[in-house]
């Protein structure tokens, strides 16, 4: 089969960028005929076709461009039909969503912490970074490290602005042991949340999980902890030729779903509430106390956005999606907030 040039996607992204790794392992398990920009200069002819400049930005056959994962997932849904990554049934297409903006919003300030919150690593992680940024241009060395040491300045800097504080560092700590547990037997068994296909949340959690597989901070402790999940992101990387299934209809939501949900339910959607809570009242912090940790950060109206969302979607599921839902949501403590 010939690729025509007309149907290609174009995928500004590169390693070091969780979501980057997320859509591209979407596209390629989709089978979706796309090329992967890695290049910088490319990066900022991308930048400028999007409201907010962050990674990775796609572009459309058609020359459009679109960024932020989670609704580009759910537009190519629409423009392609096979192989889709939403789970079949509703109840399960909406736990896939909570769990996908758990990856994206809360297990991020995991892997921010473990790339930027541990000195002795940082010089490394910058200069790898920067190797990306510059792959291919024929830079010198010494300019790779100068890149480096000015990436490295301006993440380290953003350490507070995320919440990768020294305070913080329990939670955020425990936010990848906890992830790392639930699926670690998942990875063997299933090998996804939702059988042996893979969903939205499953590439979600690919696109934090494998950075945790080059961050020097991470890999060893996660290595120790959890090492099928590990290798499991080198497989979810590309299974453009991988064929699953949903999970059996009647069968309970698995322990690596219900642990997830724990997690929601504990600490995510608790912090979305209250970030929503501070956005409202206008005050500087939002803070919150789980799992008998703190975590207490800067408020964003990105993340008021997520909770509306999640609001929404659970308010258009059908009745009976609803029947089925509403009793796992409320087991896991995650009915309340979805629900005010
Ligand atoms: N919600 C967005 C988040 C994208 C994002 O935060 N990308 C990071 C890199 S992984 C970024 O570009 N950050 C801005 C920066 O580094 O200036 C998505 O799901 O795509």
């Amino acid at each position: 089969m010939t690729i025509r040039e007309e149907d290609l996607y174009r995928l500004y992204a590169h390693i070091g960028s969780p979501y980057s790794m997320k859509m591209r392992a979407v596209l390629r398990y989709r089978r979706i005929p796309h090329v992967v920009m890695g290049q910088m200069s490319d990066w900022a002819h991308a930048f400028k076709q999007v409201r907010v400049p962050v990674m990775p930005v796609l572009e459309y056959p058609d020359g459009s461009f679109q960024n932020d994962s989670t609704p580009l997932i759910l537009d190519l849904e629409k423009r392609h039909v096979d192989r889709s990554v939403i789970p079949e049934r509703e109840a399960d297409a909406f736990l896939a969503a909570l769990i996908e903006d758990l990856a994206d919003e809360w297990l991020s300030k995991a892997m921010y912490a473990y790339r930027w919150a541990f000195p002795e690593h940082t010089q490394w992680t910058g200069r790898l970074i920067a190797l990306d940024q510059l792959f291919g241009t024929g830079s010198p060395s010494s300019v790779v490290e100068r890149a480096g040491h000015d990436f490295e300045t301006r993440q380290v800097g953003r350490n507070e602005l995320v919440g990768c504080t020294e305070a913080n560092m329990p939670m955020l700590m425990s936010i990848a042991e906890r992830v790392l547990d639930a699926l670690e037997p998942n990875v063997v068994e299933q090998p996804f949340l939702f059988g042996s296909r893979p969903s939205n949340a499953d590439f979600a959690l690919l696109g934090q999980l494998c950075q945790f597989t080059l961050d020097l901070a991470a890999l060893e402790p996660c290595q120790k902890r959890a090492p099928y999940t590990m290798r499991w992101c080198h497989h979810v990387h590309d299974l453009s030729g991988y064929e699953g299934a949903w999970r059996a209809e009647g069968t309970p939501v698995s322990p690596a779903v219900g642990a997830l949900l724990t997690l929601a339910g504990e600490a995510y959607l608790p912090f979305l509430v209250e970030n929503l809570k501070a956005l409202e009242l206008g005050r500087d912090e939002v803070r919150i106390d789980a799992h008998g940790l703190t975590y207490a950060g800067t408020p964003f109206k990105y993340q008021a956005r997520c909770l509306a969302a999640l609001r929404s979607g659970y308010e258009g599921l059908s009745g009976d999606a609803r029947d089925e839902v509403d009793p796992v949501l409320d087991g896991y403590g995650c009915l309340a907030p979805l629900r005010s």
